[in-house]
């Protein structure tokens, strides 16, 4: 019935797959040949694209498709046979000796590390307009998430190179459809904030088919019957593109040994970095994941060990929306709820992850990249044969060790939360929202923590700094510290953060610090106000002294008020620069800043 001559043997052959599994509505409505001849060659491009991005192809995308409906509808537990219990892994205190020991190894392998973000996501929970990784981490100075995390491993670079001019970290960016050329274009407009731009690759992930029934009959997109419609696939691409792009072979073949995967909007992630390599070189774990102490219901997964019946044990990550259920189907009346900790028994998965590439490169040549996956349809109603809405398969980074045969070594990493999480991932509204004492995760609370967390960094290095006020922002109760931020070249680890700090020196809670210099050596400062030192890299400053100005104020912006910029919006607040001591040195030599 249907006339393909039009079409090329390759789309000849799709077309006849599509037809052996049960797609023949998808040309249903076509008219006779001779009729939109260009749309119909059109829809057999977007095909094969569909076929040629999936392990497998759309054949093996459909067959897993129906296989995933099938159990969906049956309401089949996929943790059936599998009791959870808590797992144990490292746990590490900042500034202790042991953390301070994994740190120092950690920028050692930095070297032979390469580094990949996953920043496909749009971000809907949170509702911005732009690309996440362009929003500024915090306000004082408006660094970028994507600036903070290329300079961080520039820093790193130049930490583990020991003088090594070649060492050059590679980073891989997972970019989709709805960021890539917004990704670019901030990377090309800022010189790819300082990093070769061949040192920079980026992967764009395709969407996949959507899927209209449970005999995953492929959905039109509701604008033409010549196109598919289509939804991003999760996170989990970023393996298959790794593997597929050659990237992690080129890596291999070039002596690396570490890839660590990092998520879009996470400011205090490199502070966690170093230790976290530290911990999976000494240890030679395969797999390490990092995690924080869990508030139950906190919208990040638990890492969790799970053993079947039959024997079988692995450490994984439960979804957030799968823990509660599966707590109760095995012994835990109350679900996921906090023990006398105050804090979930199992860790928080913050989705940065630490692969070994030698074992990773040769899982993946069994696998071909392909993640187990899994399907969310929204049933009508509990016959389950129909959907509210298209739904299709997912897949997310973190199940990576779901294949794994059981002898590999997977591990996790626990860091304290305000040194190594606070995402963006909210908005306003629903930050207000969020039941007392758990993480707001928005723009107001990641820009706090930075705050917080180089305050607190600060002190224990020596500084005097009080304790913080609290204060209410867009509806949300935040710890606000002085406004203290540093490029990461001038430290990225405990010890580097300690050489540049010495004597007696005081920030006051009002107060202002951005240190944008690497050899800017803190003495004897008593600062009351803003302070900015600015000072190009061979230019060794020592500060001293007592500053003391009007400083920078704190204002509440209402993220309702569309006459404010939608940075500011989202924070609930700006800061007023009422008046500042600047201090910029522009030439190399030995200087002292004496206000
Ligand atoms: N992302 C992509 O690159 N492509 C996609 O198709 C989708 C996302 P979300 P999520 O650490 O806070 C994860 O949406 O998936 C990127 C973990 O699953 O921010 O709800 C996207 O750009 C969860 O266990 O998060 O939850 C972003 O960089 C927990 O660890 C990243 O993937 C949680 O993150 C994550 O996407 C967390």
């Amino acid at each position: 019935t249907h006339n393909f001559n039009i079409l090329s043997p390759q789309q000849q052959d799709v077309a006849k797959m599509l037809l052996e599994n049960g797609q023949s509505h998808l040309f249903k409505d076509w008219p006779a040949p001779g009729i939109d001849d260009d749309q119909k060659k059109s829809f057999f491009d977007q095909i094969i694209r569909l076929d040629s991005s999936y392990p497998g192809g759309l054949e093996a995308y459909i067959k897993n498709a129906k296989r995933l409906l099938a159990d969906s509808k049956a309401g089949v537990n996929p943790f059936d046979g599998f009791t959870p219990s808590v797992p144990t892994g490292e746990t590490l205190t900042f500034g202790e000796e042991n953390f301070i020991k994994f740190e120092d190894r950690g920028v050692q392998e930095a070297r032979k590390a390469a580094f990949v973000l996953v920043a496909g996501g749009l971000g809907e929970r949170l509702g911005y307009s732009g690309i996440k990784v362009a929003l500024p981490a915090e306000t004082t100075t408006g660094t970028c998430f994507l600036q903070n995390y290329i300079e961080s491993i520039l820093a790193l670079q130049e930490a583990s190179s020991q003088g090594e001019s070649q060492t050059r970290i590679p980073l891989a960016i997972m970019t989709s459809d709805d960021t890539h050329g917004r990704t670019l274009e901030l990377l090309e407009l800022n010189s790819y904030f300082g990093m070769q731009p061949t040192q920079v690759t980026l992967l764009k992930q395709e969407k996949v088919a959507c899927l209209d029934d449970n005999d995953a009959r492929l959905a039109l997109d509701p604008q033409s019957k010549y196109k598919i419609q289509t939804k991003p696939h999760g996170h989990g691409d970023v393996h298959s593109l790794l593997y597929s792009s050659g990237l992690l072979k080129a890596w291999y073949d070039a002596g690396l040994k570490w890839v660590l995967f990092f998520q879009d909007t996470n400011g205090l992630l490199f502070k966690a970095i170093p230790a976290s390599l530290g911990v999976s070189a000494t240890k030679q774990y395969h797999v390490n994941s990092l995690a924080v102490p869990r508030k139950a219901k906190e919208a990040i997964g638990g890492i969790t060990r799970l053993t079947h019946s039959d024997g079988r044990s692995m450490v994984i990550n439960v979804e957030y929306n799968q823990l509660d259920p599966l707590l109760r189907a095995s012994g835990y009346p109350d679900g996921d709820v906090n023990s006398e900790t105050g804090y979930s028994p199992f860790p928080g998965n913050i989705n940065q992850l630490i692969l070994e590439l030698g074992p990773y490169i040769e899982e993946l040549t069994k696998t071909g990249g392909a993640i187990q996956e899994f399907v969310n349809p929204k049933y009508k109603d509990a016959s389950k044969t129909s959907f509210k809405s298209s739904t299709r398969l997912e897949c997310m980074m973190q199940d990576y060790p779901k294949t794994l045969s059981p002898s590999a070594r997977v591990g996790f990493t626990v860091m304290e939360t305000w040194l190594a999480y606070a995402p963006v991932k909210n908005n306003a509204e629903d930050a207000a929202k969020v039941p007392k004492g758990n993480p707001y995760h928005s723009a107001t609370s990641g820009e706090m923590a930075i705050y917080r967390a180089n305050s607190i960094i600060l002190k224990k290095a020596g500084v005097q700094i009080p304790d913080p006020e609290l204060k209410v922002f867009n509806g949300q109760e935040v710890e606000v510290w002085p406004r203290i931020t540093w490029k990461p070249k001038w430290g990225l680890t405990y010890s580097q953060i300690k050489s540049k700090v010495s004597g007696n020196s005081s920030i006051s809670q009002n107060s202002t610090l951005a240190i944008k210099g690497q050899k800017v050596f803190i003495e004897n400062l008593s600062l009351d106000g803003a302070l900015i030192i600015d000072a190009v890299d061979d230019a060794e400053v020592n500060v001293s002294g007592s500053v003391k100005n009007n400083g920078w104020s704190i204002e509440n912006v209402d993220y309702k008020d569309t006459s404010e910029p939608e940075v500011l919006r989202i924070r609930g607040f700006k800061l007023n620069k009422v008046e500042q001591q600047e201090a910029k040195y522009t030439e190399p030599g030995k200087f002292s800043f004496k206000p």
